[in-house]
């Protein structure tokens, strides 16, 4: 056995792990947290089944009923820890400028120094766990490994599904491998003899999630949920991962991965990018409606976050970095998504839905099943519930942002090669936000530059799956202004700079559309029917690609004639086509202004270019 003794505390390494850096970080780690015993996660089956039981007899997780909802559990968390919290979360680089206007800053130092005394005896009493994973399929050039330590055997389950967990990390690992140091707390330290009576155990007043770009390095401390907890996700995929794309020249967005195959067994593959809590799930396993769409297939490869890197042929080609969803619940349905119900048979955590005296799940939305509201359910804070009390107290039954944690492998509609170690060629990209007004059903950028204008400029009003006033409108460029890692502006930058890199290759360039599928009418409802219905956009995408639809010229790019949309089955007016795909004057003067406003925020490194595409737009939409 490796077995460095640290401050009289063996970290009983396995022999498997060679790799001197891991074994030099674990002990001192938990020198400074010092857990009461390290365990290293294997990713085994049999130890997911293990942690599952330790959880339930913790009364973290409760059992469903295995007739219902086999293999499945609910956890309920702590009130105070139900989202993301992007106030407390911060990119420690070096210099405050590379961190940029949209990210909270502290200097790495000083940031250290609010650390270290936290973290110090934070795990006391608690199990450390040693959880090594892989962000996209093992040994791929494309995925990267990370190493988490948590005092959270909730986080420790959470991973086996969401990511290749386990023992054979540390063989693609080996000696000199790199790796990503995770270091995660609940922040809720116990006492010499004190017992664990939380069953969510966390630091209601203290929560930072931290990330140093240079060294690479992520630190959370005082949440379980979500992005906060499951390291890999956001901190990352997203934030620390886009700073390696910045210095090795590729991309980490916020987009889920989908291939389309039509009847004649072509396939295109589309990466689009939205908001958190704005339809991705739905949209990466979307069901085209049987009647226009009889013979074409939409397959899943990811639903949150794609890896994509430029290939010597010219292609970008992308990869899912994760292995499972950890989706929104509430309005998840069987018209809704279809392939997401049945993905959530069996093996599934729920956290934050309600339970019914049956020992199964609800959420608001189910009832559209067929079914009607359970008379009597226990919330997602433990209380009862029933329709009579939600009409009182207007509390829902399930949190808006509770959530699934789910294997991919779960998905009917999972593509054959979601798990390819060289990833997908993407034929477009797209990008949309959730907009009650101003912006079209959808639109094709002219160039790679309008398209990365329309990127930059999205807006969407806030969901649940952050903590903070829901629908606002903020500028959500890319949907990465929560999850980029670095200055905004470079990071347009480095958007721009892809098209010159690509344009050497002679290969045509993925296409960039933009989409709302949220626009309402004037009695405050959605105009579109969205979920299997934007199969109707996405074909039209696919006819602009092959050059079979002409679109119309617009001041916001080329949009789709009415006649050009596939309308069998469904009875959609032309007026009411017009109504989502209109540009309002007056709408997009004050849109503008916010432009304007956005990239004055943004002026530090801000690529001129974007400029001059506002000021072509501004001529265009008042012609
Ligand atoms: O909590 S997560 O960050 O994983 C979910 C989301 O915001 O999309
Ligand atoms: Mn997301």
């Amino acid at each position: 056995m490796n077995s460095p003794v640290m401050q009289g505390l063996n970290i009983n390494a396995p022999s498997s792990v060679k790799n001197p850096k891991v074994l030099a970080w674990v002990a001192e780690m938990a020198a400074l947290t010092k857990p009461a015993s390290i365990y290293w996660c294997d990713g085994s089956d049999e130890e997911y089944d293990r942690l599952c039981q330790q959880l339930v007899d913790a009364g973290t997780f409760k059992k469903l009923n295995p007739a219902k909802r086999p293999n499945s559990f609910l956890a309920l968390s702590d009130p105070s820890d139900v989202a993301r919290v992007e106030d407390r979360t911060y990119i420690c680089s070096a210099k405050k400028e590379d961190a940029g206007p949209t990210n909270n800053w502290m200097a790495p130092a000083e940031m250290r120094a609010t650390l270290t005394p936290l973290f110090d005896g934070c795990m006391a009493g608690r199990t450390m766990y040693v959880v090594p994973f892989s962000m996209g399929p093992l040994g791929s050039h494309i995925a990267h490994i990370g190493i988490e330590l948590t005092d959270s055997a909730y986080v420790a389950t959470n991973q086996k599904i969401m990511t290749r967990m386990g023992k054979a990390v540390y063989d693609v690992l080996g000696v000199d491998g790199e790796f990503v140091p995770c270091m995660h707390t609940v922040g809720a330290p116990l006492a010499a003899g004190q017992k664990d009576t939380t069953s969510w155990p966390c630091n209601p007043k203290v929560k930072y999630i931290v990330h140093y770009p240079e060294s690479r390095e992520i630190w959370s401390y005082g949440s379980g949920y979500g992005g906060n907890a499951l390291l890999g996700k956001k901190c990352l995929a997203l934030r620390i991962a886009s700073t390696m794309g910045r210095d090795q020249g590729w991309l980490a967005e916020h987009m889920l991965i989908l291939g389309v195959t039509n009847p004649q067994g072509k396939k295109y593959h589309v990466a689009a990018a939205f908001p958190s809590a704005c339809g991705k799930t739905n949209f990466s396993m979307l069901v085209p409606p049987e009647a226009a769409f009889a013979g074409w297939k939409v397959t899943t490869i990811g639903d949150d976050i794609a890896w994509i890197k430029p290939h010597a042929d010219g292609k970008m080609y992308a990869i899912n970095p994760e292995a499972g969803y950890f989706g929104v619940a509430p309005g998840t349905n069987m018209h809704t998504n279809p392939n997401c119900m049945r993905s959530l048979d069996k093996n599934v955590i729920f956290t934050n839905v309600a339970l019914t005296d049956d020992g199964d799940v609800w959420w608001e939305g189910m009832e559209k099943d067929g079914g009607s509201v359970p008379e009597h359910l226990v919330d997602w804070q433990g209380k009862d519930w029933t329709p009579a009390i939600a009409k009182e107290t207007g509390a829902k039954a399930a949190h808006p942002n509770s959530r699934f944690t789910v294997a991919a492998t779960n998905n009917p509609a999972l593509d054959p090669q979601w798990d390819d170690a060289s990833g997908v060629a993407i034929d477009a990209f797209i990008f949309g936000g959730r907009r009650s007004t101003t912006v079209p059903l959808v639109t094709e950028a002219r160039t790679w530059m309008e398209g990365v204008y329309m990127a930059a400029t999205m807006g969407s009003e806030t969901t649940a799956a952050a903590f903070g006033a829901q629908g606002v409108v903020r500028r959500d460029p890319f949907a990465m202004l929560p999850f980029c890692g670095y200055n905004m502006s470079d990071y347009f930058q480095h958007w721009l700079d892809m098209e010159k890199k690509l344009e050497s290759t002679g290969h045509t360039l993925p296409k960039i559309f933009c989409v709302n599928w949220f626009r309402k009418g004037e009695d405050g409802k959605f105009v579109w029917p969205g979920y299997g219905d934007n199969m109707r956009v996405l074909k039209w995408m696919i006819d602009r690609l092959e050059g079979t639809a002409k679109g119309v010229a617009t001041g916001f790019g080329i949009a789709p004639q009415y006649a050009e949309i596939n309308w069998k089955g469904l009875d959609f007016s032309e007026a009411q086509f017009n109504s989502v795909t209109s540009l309002d004057k007056g709408a997009w003067a004050d849109e503008l202004k916010l432009h304007t406003e956005h990239f004055a925020q943004l002026a530090y490194h801000l690529p001129k270019e974007l400029e001059e595409t506002k000021a072509q737009l501004e001529q265009r939409l008042a012609a």
